[in-house]
């Protein structure tokens, strides 16, 4: 009976802690704002856009980059300085019946999808005026199976580079993750979407839950091996 309650334990441990933790929001201005900033890598991308989306293993669909359009709205600090307005950087986005980006990343280039990745809403809009609007973020596996989603509402009526309302939103998964999908759910003509700074990487050391599973491993066999020697 102690056997089974163990090995129940540990397996349950395993299932909830392999995968991912929750779709991660926090207001973001600059790079050391992101929750990964504390975080070891084996390897670490972060594509500002401010000269082009060339970041190893990363490709981008359904916008464009904002280079010269006056209403552009990229992180704050990308201008060189963080004073509330982005509107001197670079981003991608796009004005269409529900705006929809996706960014990918190749395992083949990186060697392994990374178990981190996120990236920054900067702009959008339900009409084209910077009304709020849902906007859906989905994280996918190497399968292009969900791992987690969340829908916010994002949006503060403006449209000229205003930096308070930015939102980063990523997810950790020792799954890997191979594409995050963002959508503005709005079916207006004028529905716009705008991104920025989409980062990712794997961790250096083991997961938490990868530890876990590992060390209750360990103490399953240990357990088992002590049962056989008893006389
Ligand atoms: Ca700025
Ligand atoms: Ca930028
Ligand atoms: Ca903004």
């Amino acid at each position: 009976m102690k056997f089974r309650l163990l090995f129940t334990v540990i397996i349950a441990a395993a299932c909830t802690s392999v995968g991912s933790a929750g779709v991660i929001v926090s207001p973001y201005l600059q790079s050391s704002d992101s929750p990964f900033s504390a975080t070891s890598f084996e390897y670490f991308f972060l594509e500002d856009m401010e000269d082009g989306i060339n970041s190893t293993g990363l490709s981008a669909t359904g916008g464009g980059l904002t280079n010269g359009n006056p209403n552009r709205d990229s992180v704050d600090a990308d201008d060189g300085s963080v004073d509330g307005n982005g509107s001197g950087g670079v981003s991608y986005a796009s004005q269409m019946p529900n705006p929809t980006h996706n960014f990918t990343f190749s395992s083949t280039i990186l060697g392994r999808l990374p178990t981190h990745a996120g990236v920054v809403w900067t702009d959008g809009a339900k009409f084209g005026l910077g009304e709020p609007v849902p906007v859906t973020f989905s994280f996918f596996d190497g399968a292009n199976v969900l791992l987690d989603s969340t829908t916010l509402t994002l949006g503060d009526g403006q449209f000229t580079g205003q930096t308070a309302e930015d939102r980063f939103v990523g997810l950790q998964s020792s799954l890997g993750i191979s594409r995050i999908q963002i959508s503005t759910n709005s079916s207006e003509t004028y529905a716009f979407l705008e991104t920025d700074h989409v980062q990712y990487g794997v961790a250096a050391v083991p997961e938490p839950s990868t530890f876990a599973f590992f060390t209750g491993a360990a103490v399953l066999l240990s357990f088992l091996r002590k049962r056989r020697t008893k006389p």
